[in-house]
């Protein structure tokens, strides 16, 4: 039987990358060893010890974008070593840019989920680039992701003082916004027992609270009942994704019910502008102050997320989003200058925007780095990169609490 290493390459940009677990390559884990395959997870590649991985007749790498030089270095050194082994790259970076993974020279590139495809691999399939999405009707034969106690022992999230990690209820994203990778991606949701069984074993580890990472988990009245009539048995908090077009009372008071203390939600401007060019369907202003508004009215804290230097972005966008950030009530926010990855409609139709790449070869693509750090790759016709990341610190320096 083949054997596979799995590595998730440190992120040596990100303030810690010790805080929510990689869930893709756990997923992986316990899928291959369903089908006898031996798999290690390695979330800190020892470059001093390179033999340690000689056993392996697989190594797999989960990348995003920022991710990828790393994942290169990673990848020479096997190479250097061990020139037979065949690596394989796999994660949004593999899906997103893979004609840069081809020039890197992996053996396999997988684009989207990576059960199907791995095992082909490991079954001796020579394909270069493969596809291989889980039907809605497969997704609860997948086995439940692999929740060891000392992998997750590394990592270290707490909502509101309490032992938290991290699950998903489903994949995918049905709406269409234009700054989004995952746009538009079939949603496949796990059923009702399974998601009970995963709450059983997050629970028996000890875990007090739950971070639901679905792109969005508060979307569908119907399914956030099935949801919280599961969640609520176990006596946990929790917090997820909402969406400011579906936010109900009756949707929050379901949520507070099962114990969700706060939501996350992508308001990303509070220009109406701004909102029109980039979210489909588009929201509103309005409905972004009603999100807050309801999600209050049940004791539910709103983290909300802002970008700037959105295609269109002026000085009165910008006031826009400041004077929202200011008198909106939300309990929370992040705000970051927009990145424009490649696989998004801004970035594959950049000439119907108004905004152009600047310094994009100097990036490494993250959003978020170290101590709020961020890469400016864009300007708009009325902002300079540099305007629009003044303006993004300021505005973050004054109002972030
Ligand atoms: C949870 C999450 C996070 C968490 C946790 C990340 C982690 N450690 O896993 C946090 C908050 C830390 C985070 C941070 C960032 N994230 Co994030 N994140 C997500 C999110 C919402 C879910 C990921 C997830 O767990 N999915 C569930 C699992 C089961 O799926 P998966 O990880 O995709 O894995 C499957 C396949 O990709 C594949 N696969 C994965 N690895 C491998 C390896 C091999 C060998 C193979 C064959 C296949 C394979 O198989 C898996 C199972 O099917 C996604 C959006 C999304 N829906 O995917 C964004 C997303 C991955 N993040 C994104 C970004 C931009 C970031 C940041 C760069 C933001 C920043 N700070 O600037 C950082 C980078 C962090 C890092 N270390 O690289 C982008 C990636 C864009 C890109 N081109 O890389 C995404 C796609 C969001 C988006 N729509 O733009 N993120």
């Amino acid at each position: 039987m083949p054997s596979i290493l799995l590595i998730n390459p440190r992120s040596a940009f990100l303030d810690s990358d010790r805080v929510f677990p990689p869930l893709g390559i756990l997923y992986l884990k316990s899928f291959l060893e369903k089908e006898g395959i031996y798999v290690k997870l390695e979330d800190d590649f020892d470059f001093k010890n390179i033999n340690k991985y000689k056993e392996f007749h697989y190594i797999g790498i989960s990348c995003t974008t920022p991710q990828s030089r790393e994942a290169e270095i990673i990848f020479r050194e096997i190479k250097k070593n061990f020139s037979l082994k065949k690596v394989i790259i796999g994660g949004a970076h593999a899906s997103f840019y893979t004609e840069e993974c081809i020039k890197a020279g992996y053996d396999h590139i997988v684009l989207g989920d990576g059960e199907k495809s791995l095992l082909d691999i490991l079954n001796g399939c020579n394909e270069k680039i493969l596809k291989n999405p889980i039907d809605s009707s497969k997704m609860n034969s997948l086995p439940l992701p692999f929740r060891d106690a000392g992998f997750l022992s590394n990592y270290h999230y707490k909502l509101d003082s309490l032992k938290t990690t991290t699950a998903i209820t489903s994949r995918g994203c049905p709406f269409n916004c234009a700054f989004c990778e995952h746009a538009k991606t079939k949603p496949r949701y796990y059923n009702s027992e399974r998601i009970k069984q995963e709450l059983s074993e997050i629970s028996a580890l000890g875990y007090e609270a739950v971070m639901f990472f679905d792109d969005l988990f508060a979307v569908n009245q119907r399914r956030v009942e099935e949801l919280c009539d599961i969640i609520k048995d176990f006596k946990i908090k929790f917090r997820c994704f909402g969406h400011v077009k579906c936010m109900t009372p009756k949707m929050a008071e379901t949520l507070a019910e099962a114990g969700c203390v706060e939501t996350g939600v992508g308001m990303e401007s509070g220009s109406q502008e701004i909102l029109n060019i980039v979210k489909l369907p588009t929201s509103t202003v309005k409905e972004s102050y009603e999100y807050i508004k309801i999600c209050h009215q049940f004791g539910i804290r709103v983290k909300a997320f802002f970008m700037i230097g959105l295609p269109g972005e002026t000085c009165e966008t910008i006031k826009e989003t400041e004077e929202f950030i200011a008198t909106s009530g939300i309990d929370d926010f992040d705000l970051v200058v927009y990145y424009p990855y490649k696989g998004t409609r801004i970035r594959d139709h950049i000439k119907e925007y108004d905004i152009s790449l600047i310094n994009d070869a100097d990036t490494i693509g993250y959003y978020k780095g170290r101590k709020g750090g961020t890469e400016i790759s864009i300007r708009t016709s009325f902002l300079s990169g540099e305007e629009i990341k003044n303006e993004s610190d300021r505005i973050f320096k004054k109002y972030k609490k």
